[in-house]
């Protein structure tokens, strides 16, 4: 379909601290490039962002610093909106889940689907801690994970498996603020019937083939386990009251909505207090509720469920609103060759980034690495880099050459293009290609062919220069020496709007070098300009136009400026993290478990198998599935190994299996067995196995 309007969201950070980089690299930076984009090709289109206020984790922040949660949301929602400011991120509207309008708008929502029907309510027993006198919802407890044994996976997610997990699913649950063990008391709740509107979810996302294959695989298993009900309220004491007249009579005091309920309202919440802004309260209508709009959601890995399917399905029950036509999920980048951690100083902070260097550096760097279709990383040496071999020796230089000629020996003035060579033309019509070239780029969320094919071009001129050699051409055929700085001039203007989503401040520079005007901004309401994205396939400047001296664009990085980051970062890591190895030193090895008979043991049906292929399993970064052969029959088992085994390495190896353990679904597959390893006090798992014929039994 043809849009008329694009409607650009990015995810609503939780304002319970600062971002950094990861948060930068997975939705703010490529839904602000695309956005940037289309502005210069003149669309009509709205970015919204804004502070998620609600959840647990900023009851958890607060709690930690013996605040208000009001207090913690206001402060970091500054914090975050002047970093993103400071880092050029263009939102039309950034606004935060704590204002009256989102109250508002996320109760209408409640209750327009409560008086629909479209709610199940249900009573059970939860998780309550008895010393707090609270329900223990989500991240307020922790626990083991069933799956991979994490001694401290939360009440939703185990952080180390990735497998996303319900209280009642820990083994020895106990309350995150109290410590205490919890007990189970009877609540009720408003439930989105996931299970139910399923086979609908699956039917649209059917429709949706032009989808990241990373965001599709996600999605697709999810509904290959089969999608369960979710609560969409809570017993908590901050949050968004749950509607009394909608609740049929029923007692909801201390009750408020999920926060994943509320935060996409965000979305839609924001829209009309922009709508608001631009004196037309009714226009945010237009962009949620026709069909010519776009919806695009930019958000991390961790958000795809929400966004791909809940979301989805809460709007379409409600019925009057427009559905996301993408949703371009990145996956993490990680630091240094580690995961970011924020609770081991792990991180490098968006704002003090901007205190060290300008932010088209971080910018240009971090396009460059986005994990688009993988887990990427960023370190400070690869920085250095690009800035220093790239924008500065590439770009940077190849702009300076051009205005140097320009001012030494064309009077600092446009010369004209007279009988050009076949090099000069053909540098005009590969640089008449590009606009759209680059423009499928953005379009299809390709952002680092994008920066890659940007650049490119100055690489282009570097070599046109470097082939026609004009300071040796000027001293025999002084016009067609004119005829490639005119070129390389082009060049120049076409790279200044080209470079525009990814360094707006070193094209804006550039454009008043080149005296250029009346390019379009990138900005909301920057359609004032005449010219824009298309327009730089053809020469930009008009003969004899003045330009002024090179300034520098962009400014190498030292080799101490890099070192002084990683200290901070090294420093940080270890205040955070003092010396604390996993186990203390005091129980090196795990203590013994209690004495058990033969009976109990020989009850265990050990056997020796051979590993005949193995692949990761979607979604959980511990597992892989493995096909075992037990000699008599073929096993296929989830083993929690994949962070120290490649799926390639394990393939030939023998193992012993537990060949009579019941069962069990993980991740959409079943695991018919389990198999044996020893780990270390490192947590280093080795595999046992050696001789024996498959499944001879192990005694
Ligand atoms: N605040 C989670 C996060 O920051 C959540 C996103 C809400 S988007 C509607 O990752
Ligand atoms: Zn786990």
């Amino acid at each position: 379909m043809n849009h008329k309007r694009i409607l650009v969201t990015a995810a609503l950070p939780y304002a319970n601290g600062p971002l950094h980089l990861g948060h930068i690299a997975g939705a703010y930076l490529p839904s602000d490039l695309y956005v940037r984009y289309q502005r210069l090709k003149g669309r009509d289109v709205v970015f919204i962002c804004g502070s998620d206020g609600h959840g647990v984790p900023i009851m958890l922040k607060a709690r930690a610093e013996g605040v208000s949660p009001h207090s913690i949301v206001d402060r970091y929602h500054e914090v975050m909106h002047r970093a993103f400011q400071g880092l050029g991120i263009s939102f039309d509207y950034y606004g935060k889940t704590t204002s009256h309008t989102h109250y508002e708008t996320s109760q209408d929502f409640f209750r327009v689907l409560a008086r629909k029907g479209k709610f199940i309510r249900k009573t059970n027993e939860q998780l309550f801690d008895p010393e707090a006198g609270i329900f223990l919802a989500d991240r307020f407890v922790r626990g083991t994970c069933p799956i991979c044994g994490n001694l401290d996976a939360y009440g939703d997610q185990c952080e180390k498996c990735g497998t996303a997990l319900s209280p009642d699913e820990l083994i020895n649950p106990r309350s995150a603020i109290t410590d205490a063990a919890p007990v189970k008391k009877e609540t009720t709740h408003w439930y989105l019937p996931m299970g139910k509107l399923q086979p609908k979810l699956e039917a649209w996302i059917g429709e949706k083939s032009h989808w990241k294959k990373n965001v599709l695989g996600q999605v697709g298993s999810w509904l290959q386990t089969g999608l369960a009900d979710r609560a969409m309220t809570r017993d908590l004491s901050w949050g968004i009251p749950v509607p009394t007249d909608a609740t049929e009579g029923i007692d909801v005091d201390g009750k408020v909505l999920y926060v994943w309920f509320d935060a996409p309202i965000g979305y839609i919440s924001a829209t009309k207090e922009w709508a608001e802004e631009q004196g037309d309260p009714d226009l945010w209508r237009t962009y949620w509720m026709d069909a010519e709009t776009k919806l695009v959601h930019f958000i991390g890995k961790d958000n795809i469920v929400f966004h791909c399917l809940i979301f989805p399905a809460m709007l379409a029950e409600h019925g009057e609103f427009v559905l996301p036509d993408n949703v371009p999920a990145n996956e993490f980048l990680n630091l240094e060759g580690q995961k970011l951690s924020t609770s081991r100083g792990w991180a490098v902070w968006l704002h003090e980034y901007l205190e060290a260097f300008p932010p088209d550096l971080l910018r240009y760097a971090l396009a460059g690495i986005f994990p688009e279709t993988k887990d990427s990383d960023f370190s400070w040496k690869d920085f250095q880099t690009r800035v220093n071999s790239e924008l500065a020796d590439v770009l940077g230089n190849f702009v300076n050459r051009a205005l140097t000629f320009t001012k030494n020996f064309y009077g600092g003035h446009v010369p004209p293009l007279i009988n050009p060579s076949e090099a000069d033309l053909g540098v005009l019509e590969e640089l008449a290609t590009l606009p759209a070239k680059i423009g499928t780029c953005y379009e299809e969320f390709r952002f680092r062919d994008a920066v890659f094919e940007t650049i490119n071009l100055a690489r282009l001129g570097n070599k046109y220069f470097a082939d026609t050699t004009p300071w040796h051409l000027r001293k025999t055929d002084e016009q067609a020496a004119g005829n490639v700085i005119h070129v390389a001039l082009q060049i120049c203007a076409t790279l200044s709007v080209l470079m525009e989503p990814v360094l707006p401040d070193a094209a804006a520079k550039l454009r008043e070098m080149l005296n250029l005007k009346g390019i379009r901004s990138s900005l909301p309401k920057g359609l004032t300009g005449t010219k824009g994205w298309d327009d730089a396939a053809r020469p930009l400047l008009e003969v004899g136009t003045p330009v002024q001296p090179p300034a520098i664009l962009f400014n190498k990085i030292e080799a101490a400026a890099i070192q002084t980051q990683l200290d901070i970062l090294h420093q940080r890591a270890a205040a955070q993290h003092p010396v604390a190895p996993e186990m203390p030193p005091e129980a090196p090895f795990a203590p013994l478990k209690e004495t058990i008979t033969y009976d109990d043991f020989a009850k265990l049906d050990l056997r020796m198998g051979t590993i005949t292929s193995a692949e990761r399993v979607p979604k959980a970064d511990k597992l892989l599935c493995l096909q075992i052969d037990l000699g008599f029959e073929k096993r296929q088992i989830l083993s929690g190994i994949a962070q120290q085994y490649a799926p390639e390495e394990v393939v030939g190896k023998r193992v012993v299996v537990v060949a009579n353990l019941a069962p069990r679904k993980m991740r959409g597959f079943e695991s018919q067995g389990m198999v044996l390893m020893a780990e270390d006090r490192e947590s280093t798992l080795t595999m046992i196995g050696s001789e024996g014929e498959n499944g001879a039994p192990v005694l």
